[in-house]
């Protein structure tokens, strides 16, 4: 189905200012909605700083969004190369303490498997950090085929993420943005993913690891379910929210929660100004939870972005996101790119 380019530009734009914005919280426990409303207000206001800086986030999503438009195809080795290189050349931008290593490792040429790297990450396990999950919108926003969306999620997840519980995490993200492009109504958007997780968490290697860490099978399929309830419900606090879904590094304790948020912030939200719009409010909430802030909007905003389009984006927040320029040129091009390639 034909997907107009203003969710183009709504997916890139939005999940660029969450980490730009999301970076002022980023750690932070327990916010107060008056500070998040301080430092939002005075955004708003034109104040300092003029200009947000992106992280690392925003650093490995420009990679794949530059090796797809570059490539026209998918390509494992080429995305392992721009990661490495981007690395390199600007390593401050906030990186996990431990994918550092999959860099460094890359980087040596001592490697013939690119996959090799992110295997020898925690003893051997594998990261299930939110870092493949964080990148992962650039996927939907290519290639329109939904195997397509879950291959290459799950492979360019492989490179940092050897953990199922971070690659599966890339894999959620990935069909969030792909079913938000879409214009999924709630309760399908909702179902489609679950039916999904169902699938995609029933090998052998995803019900291990999950056991391993004593999450029980199915961990997020678990987690989207957990959302349902949320919704289904009139009032949840944003502590059961971060108790429940979460608010981490770990892609299971951040990507079920942008997803909720996303759903959420459809309807109002007491403790942000009553004149946001959706996509405002769902990337003010996300702030709002604390924690992997940065992460958790990045994710949200693309979602949100997706669905509600670039008339949601807000100008003051846009024009100081560091680079908002690529974001607006790059989704046109993935916009070409995503329509030449459905099928005829
Ligand atoms: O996942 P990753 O790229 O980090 C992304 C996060 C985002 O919040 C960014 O904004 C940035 O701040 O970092 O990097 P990794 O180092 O692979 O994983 C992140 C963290 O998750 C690690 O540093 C660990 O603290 C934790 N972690 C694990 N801890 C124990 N055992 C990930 N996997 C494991 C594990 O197997
Ligand atoms: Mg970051
Ligand atoms: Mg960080
Ligand atoms: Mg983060």
């Amino acid at each position: 189905m034909s997907v107009p380019l203003n969710r183009f530009r709504g997916a890139l734009l939005g999940a660029l200012m969450g980490d730009c914005i999301g970076a002022l919280f980023e750690g932070e426990s327990s916010l107060s909605s008056t500070s998040v409303r301080a430092v939002l207000e005075n955004l708003d206001k034109g104040g300092k700083p003029k200009v947000l800086t992106y992280t690392d986030d925003t650093a490995m999503t420009r990679s794949m969004v530059q090796s797809f438009l570059e490539n026209k195809e998918f390509d494992a080795k080429d995305l392992a190369d721009r990661f490495t290189k981007e690395y390199f050349s600007d390593p401050g931008r906030g990186y996990g303490a431990g994918v550092t290593q999959v860099f460094e490792k890359l980087y040596s040429g001592e490697y013939s498997d690119i996959f090799t790297p992110a295997k020898e990450q925690f003893n051997g396990k594998g990261s299930y950090g939110n870092g493949a999950a964080m990148r992962a919108m650039a996927i939907p926003l290519a290639f329109p085929n939904i195997a397509d969306v879950i291959e290459y999620a799950k492979t360019s997840g492989k490179l940092t993420h050897a953990s199922s519980l971070g690659y599966n995490g890339a894999v959620l993200q990935a069909l969030a943005v792909h079913y938000a492009l879409q214009g999924e109504s709630r309760d399908s958007f909702l179902s489609k993913l679950l039916d999904h997780m169902d699938e995609i968490e029933a090998d052998e290697k995803s019900k291990s690891d999950a056991v391993e860490l004593e999450l029980g099978e199915f961990p997020y399929r678990k987690r989207l379910e957990k959302i349902k309830e949320f919704l289904d419900k009139r009032c949840v606090s944003r502590e059961d929210v971060v108790d429940q879904l979460g608010n981490g590094v770990a892609a299971l304790e951040s990507v079920p929660t942008a997803i909720y948020s996303f759903l959420r912030c459809m309807d109002p939200v007491e403790d942000l100004p009553k004149e946001f719009n959706i996509l405002q409010r769902t990337l003010g909430y996300c702030f709002l939870l604390g924690g992997d802030t940065d992460t958790i909007a990045t994710m949200a905003g693309a979602i949100a972005g997706a669905y509600h389009g670039d008339v949601q984006v807000p100008n003051e927040w846009k024009l100081r996101s560091e680079s908002y320029e690529d974001a607006e040129k790059w989704a046109e091009e993935l916009h070409q790119m995503y329509t030449s390639r459905l099928p005829s």
